[in-house]
């Protein structure tokens, strides 16, 4: 075969890196496929953290200072004092033990009911995770490594090493944001927007090295996202194969090189913030405490600078996602693509114009409130745009209700639910009475945790190209239709409870009479979301199994036209044998020009004109 690329003389193929060991295979890799599946089982395994979390938050909520069941003692044992289970033995024989042998579990959970300073960690750390491990590293690292050199015909990224060590440097600060569970004094627990003055000073909180760690654990996760971004846009920028324009870029693509940018930009915002609240805990320094002279509100401004690019940064790759799924599955081309691309475009644009929208109540001047408000509500008209054209790609197709194809219509109607809500906040009179309440809780999750949709609407359709086999639709679909529904059912009511006044990070709703009335919508919610926690297990399953024993997949299960289906799966070392010449967009289905519903951007026609290569 390599005599045949010789021979062929086309773009040198690395032989030297044809047949690495294990470690330079699956450990240290340079190769941008393994890197991206690196990325992928590391945010799936944050994923399993980040959602037992949630599932300890919710449990507390509908069942405030009850023992979890299982781990928890039994009422009787509570009551009377008189061990019955054998938990309630472990417990008795743990309690007894003098304060400097207690365990985890008894310092936290005593009786194995959760504590008030652990509510605050767990809903701090819930979303940390969910948000810089698991969405971000799957989204940009995992699906961003492994689609962008696919999809415009590259070898490689531009920087493998660097490739790599931003997969290490990534981990490294998972390592050490999880080993903050563990320190005394407990993980950080002030939310995970981390407000100053309160994480400002130790005494404040109690919390000393668990905030530290967040802090330098989110800085050097800066780093690896700084080393990401500079190569998926140098790569984007230098190496598309020819005939690769911009604009016959599928929007996956697209939708990463703005993210990158975002990256790029924003992170450093934050990595400049976190280090002068490291020195205002560390060094004495007075950047954020008003006793030296410092102010309180640059925290917020430096966070929400670089927080409101950040949900762009989430949200935008699951729009790409959804683009590709919508269009392959409805054998159409994308409703409007070029619309697309500058509906993106601007809305990475706004993005830094609108964090003001977080404060509103922060005593601003109000005038500055009604700009905020302005600016925050043109983002409506890009990601209104976008909907639309989902709506037209699907108006007419022949639409084939695949997993991927589920996952993709469960994100766009669950965007439009968070984007709609997302208008009303954005009145400054409206957010005044919803600020901090559970109306907040329901909007970000459609928006954010709806982006879970897109995460699974990538996986199912990218699977046989990332592993070579396909994962079962069956129980693909019982899982999306599952997921769709609990997801409803546990986000929708919180919109409820919002406006009757429930504050959001609350340890004990029964302490508020006014919330009495409230509380059978916080069991309903909390059994739904155990439910919707509990068919994730489907989804488990299906992956693992379906790595070792699904059908073999052939080059292009779905019959899509994009670049990386033209590579067999899962793609060699170099992916392609020879480098693609592209000559269309890549959304070419049900094309008159050929008798199949799709055309590959590679394939030349008699009727391609010569406009088409170089
Ligand atoms: C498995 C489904 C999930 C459930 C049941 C869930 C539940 C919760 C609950 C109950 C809270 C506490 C709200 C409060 O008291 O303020 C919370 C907070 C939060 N969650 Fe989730 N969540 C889920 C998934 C996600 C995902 C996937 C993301 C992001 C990608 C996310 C992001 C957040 C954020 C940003 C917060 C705010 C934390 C804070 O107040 O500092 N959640 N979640
Ligand atoms: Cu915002």
């Amino acid at each position: 075969m390599s005599e045949s690329r010789a021979a062929k003389g086309t773009h040198e193929v690395h032989e030297a890196h044809a047949h690495p060991g294990f470690v330079r295979t699956y450990i240290f890799s340079t190769d941008h496929k393994m890197i991206g599946r690196q990325f992928l089982f590391m945010g799936l395994f944050m994923l399993i953290i980040g959602g037992l979390m949630a599932m300890l938050i919710r449990w507390e909520l509908a069942f405030p200072e009850k023992p979890l069941p299982i781990i928890g003692a039994s009422k009787e044992f509570i009551d009377t004092g008189e061990p019955k289970t054998s938990m309630d033995q472990t417990w008795a024989e743990w309690l007894s033990k003098p304060e400097s042998e207690q365990n985890w579990l008894t310092k936290n959970m005593p009786m194995g009911a959760i504590t008030a300073p652990l509510y605050n960690s767990l809903f701090t750390m819930h979303a940390t995770l969910m948000i810089f491990f698991v969405v971000m590293p799957i989204m940009v690292g995992g699906f961003g490594n492994f689609l962008i050199p696919l999809t415009i015909g590259a070898r490689d990224m531009a920087f493998p090493t660097l490739n790599m060590l931003s997969f290490w440097v990534g981990l490294l600060s998972g390592i050490i944001m999880l080993a903050s569970l563990f320190v005394p004094g407990g993980p950080a627990a002030a939310g995970w927007t981390s407000y100053a003055p309160l994480t400002a000073k130790v005494e404040y909180t109690g919390v000393n090295w668990g905030q530290n760690l967040w802090c330098i654990s989110l800085i050097v996760m800066g780093i690896s996202s700084l080393m990401g971004s500079i190569n998926y846009i140098t790569t984007i920028i230098n190496m598309r194969a020819p005939g690769m324009t911009f604009f016959r870029m599928p929007l996956i693509t697209w939708s990463l090189f703005i993210t990158a940018i975002l990256l790029l930009l924003a992170l450093p915002v934050l990595t400049s913030a976190l280090a002068m609240l490291l020195f205002d805990r560390m060094l004495g320094t007075h950047f954020f405490l008003p006793e030296g002279g410092g102010e309180p509100i640059l925290w917020q401004h430096l966070f929400w600078f670089f927080g409101h690019p950040e949900v762009y940064i989430l949200v935008l790759p699951a729009m790409g996602v959804t683009s590709e799924v919508l269009s392959v599955f409805s054998r159409k081309p994308i409703f409007g693509y070029r619309g697309m691309v500058f509906a993106m475009t601007a809305i990475a644009f706004l993005s830094w114009v609108v964090w003001g929208h977080h404060m509103f109540v922060s005593g601003m001047n109000p005038l500055i409130g009604a700009t905020f408000m302005m600016t925050t509500m043109v983002i409506a008209v890009p990601s209104a745009i976008k909907t639309f054209n989902w709506l037209g790609t699907l108006w007419g197709g022949s639409i084939r209700f695949t997993t991927p194809m589920l996952f993709g219509l469960a994100f766009v109607s669950n965007f439009v639910i968070g984007g709609l809500s997302g208008i009303f906040m954005a009145s400054t009179p409206v957010d005044i009475f919803i600020h901090d309440t559970y109306y907040i809780v329901a909007h970000f999750h459609y928006v954010v945790a709806g982006i879970i949709f897109a995460i699974f609407a990538a996986i199912t359709y990218w699977f046989p190209k990332m592993f070579g086999r396909m994962m079962n639709e069956t129980l693909g679909k019982i899982h999306a239709i599952l997921t769709f529904i609990f997801f409803n059912a546990t986000f929708f009511p919180m919109h409820i409870l919002g406006v009757g006044g429930h504050m959001r990070r609350i340890f004990n709703p029964m302490q508020y009479e006014f919330l009495h009335p409230l509380q059978p919508i916080n069991v309903f919610i909390s059994i739904s979301a155990f439910c919707l926690g509990a068919v994730q297990l489907i989804f488990l399953f299906n992956f693992i199994w379906s790595l070792f024993a699904g059908k073999r997949a052939d080059r292009n299960p779905w019959h899509a036209n994009t670049l990386e289906w033209t590579t067999p799966s899962p793609p060699p070392h170099g992916n392609f044998d020879k480098i693609p010449t592209v000559y269309r967009g890549p959304y070419e289905y049900s094309s008159p020009e050929v008798a199949e519903d799709w055309l590959p951007q590679d394939r030349r026609l008699e009727t391609t004109t010569a406009k088409g290569a170089h």
